[in-house]
């Protein structure tokens, strides 16, 4: 199961740097040092991990899958600027490592960005982290990234600080990170040899000068190994992202895989590469492609074993807000927040995230409850659809959903494995059918598709593509709701109703999990 995504072999690889001899720092890190408590068992809960790290992870929704489903984060735009080139990145769009194209709206200054933090933070309670993931490199603008930090720290104790970064300047801030309790740190490692890094970065500009080629990519190389080694012996929790980029890094990404979890990764998120011609970048203009879903999914399958892998990264804009999946950075420009009262109540957060966090209880048991009355595992293996808007609920009507989340039923596990990007249906009160069939398509591996409420005419056109619409569990958590769904699936097989067809041959069609 990869709800925490912290198994406990990489449990143990963390204690142990955790517990390793710190290297020389500031103090302020409040995990440096520490050993964490014994744990064992399945990954995903309190019990399966050391309650420092269980705090760090529990509400952060790229670090929990769970968590994603019921808290939001947001990124403030306030570092422009950045130290290498990357061949997938035009810098008038958002930085890709973090974000999908389209541009950031608004640049901030660190005190537009504080101001905006408090006032989306009064506004949407359960947003518990704060990320500084561009547009450009967050270390390459090491000022207003820590005048943020430092402000957001004595104004907002209770928000996670969570950066991005390329990795090339890592090593000359870890002190810095510690210091303002950053304990979340995001590195995107594409190569960990330099003769497919020349590929992928055709410049950086380190130690006062620029330098390209082999020699580039074997600088920035050793700078994030030595940065992720830093950060793992203080404890500070590190993510890799990698960007697939086909027929240059996809082969290469195992060992990428292999690499970072003996130096103590706690994540991996391997993305795909947006390469639209018309964003402008060297790989857009040159005809590089990226990955079709298939592709992206036997990377990750293949890496199965390593580093735990995220798979419900929805590579954020740069000044995103809200819920992963979700992007509320219309409501929050600053003529808009210019206008709203700041209101920054820490005691009505913690009521409100109390709240939020029973409810996630809640989901947890039904779940568990579900899985103990699954019936066991007869080998049948099936993938639903499900449309929500959050909160761990069959919420959404299927007009309404901009993507689907998909999850992997057996008789005895359910685990979700990524999400797939559609067109809108509904346009304000009609359905628009010719944009069925892509959406149809984007779901083509699934026996059935959950949801609140379907019209007639998507449902006929489902049941001909042989997927089960299905709006019985409206308002049921997902994975309670998608297991009664298997059960009643499996009674009818059995009774000779219905015939059960794999559907493993319906290959996802290139661009299903792709940028919007
Ligand atoms: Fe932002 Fe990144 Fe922190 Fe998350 S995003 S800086 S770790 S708070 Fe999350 Fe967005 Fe994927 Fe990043 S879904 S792009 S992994
Ligand atoms: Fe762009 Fe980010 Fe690469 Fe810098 S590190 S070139 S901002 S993708």
């Amino acid at each position: 199961m990869q709800s925490a995504y912290i198994s406990l072999g990489d449990l143990k690889a963390h204690r142990t740097a955790l517990a390793a001899p710190a290297a020389p720092q500031a103090s302020g890190c409040s995990t440096t040092g520490s050993a964490g408590k014994a744990s064992c068992g399945s990954s995903d809960g309190p019990g399966d991990m050391p309650a420092e790290i269980w705090e760090k992870v529990k509400n952060h929704p790229c670090y929990s899958e769970e968590a994603h489903h019921h808290y939001a984060r947001m990124h403030v735009a306030v570092a422009p600027a950045c130290n290498i080139q990357c061949n997938y990145c035009n810098r008038k769009y958002d930085c890709s490592n973090e974000s999908r194209p389209g541009v950031v709206s608004q640049k901030l200054t660190p005190d537009q960005a504080v101001k905006k933090v408090l006032t989306v933070a009064s506004e949407i309670p359960q947003m518990t982290v704060l990320g500084i993931a561009g547009p450009g490199d967050a270390l390459a603008n090491p000022q207003k990234t820590f005048e943020t930090f430092r402000q957001l720290q004595e104004k907002a104790p209770d928000i996670k600080l969570c950066l991005s970064t390329n990795g090339l300047a890592l090593p000359d801030y870890v002190d810095e990170i510690c210091r303002y309790n950053i304990d979340h740190v995001t590195i995107t490692i594409n190569m960990v040899d330099p003769a497919v890094g020349e590929k992928i970065y055709p410049w950086i500009y380190w130690d006062h000068r620029r330098i390209t080629g082999y020699e580039a990519a074997k600088v920035l190389h050793e700078r994030q190994m030595l940065g992720l080694k830093m950060l793992t012996a203080r404890g500070v929790l590190t993510k890799i992202n990698s960007v697939l980029i086909p027929g240059i890094n996809d082969e290469h990404l195992m060992e990428v895989n292999r690499e970072v979890k003996k130096r103590g990764a706690f994540l991996h998120n391997i993305m795909p590469l947006i390469s639209e011609a018309e964003h402008g970048t060297h790989f857009g203009l040159t005809g590089q492609r990226g990955p079709s879903a298939q592709e992206l999914k036997d990377v990750q399958d293949a890496c199965a074993g390593g580093a735990n892998l995220m798979r419900h990264c929805r590579q954020c804009r740069a000044d995103a807000v809200g819920l992963l999946g979700e992007d509320r950075s219309d409501e929050f420009t600053l003529d808009k927040i210019e206008e709203m009262e700041i209101v920054y109540d820490l005691e009505k957060r913690r009521e409100y995230q109390d709240k939020v966090e029973a409810e996630r209880q809640a989901q947890h048991a039904a779940k568990e409850a579900a899985l103990a009355a699954a019936g066991g595992d007869d080998g049948m293996k099936v993938l639903v659809a499900v449309a929500t808007t959050g909160g761990g609920k069959v919420n959404q009507h299927f007009g309404h959903a901009t993507e689907f989340q998909i999850y992997e039923l057996t008789g005895a596990s359910t685990a979700f494995i990524g999400h797939r990007r559609v067109d809108l249906y509904c346009q304000g009160g009609y359905g628009e059918d010719e944009q069925l069939p892509s959406i149809v398509n984007a779901i083509n591996d699934c026996h059935a598709v959950l949801v609140a409420k379907i019209g007639a005419c998507p449902r006929d056109e489902l049941k001909a593509a042989g997927i089960e619409p299905v709006e019985e569990y409206a308002h049921e958590f997902i994975e309670k709701a998608a297991l009664a769904w298997f059960a009643d699936y499996r009674r009818r097989v059995a009774a000779g109703e219905i015939e059960h067809i794999e559907r493993g041959d319906a290959r996802i069609r290139q661009g299903a999990v792709m940028a919007a």
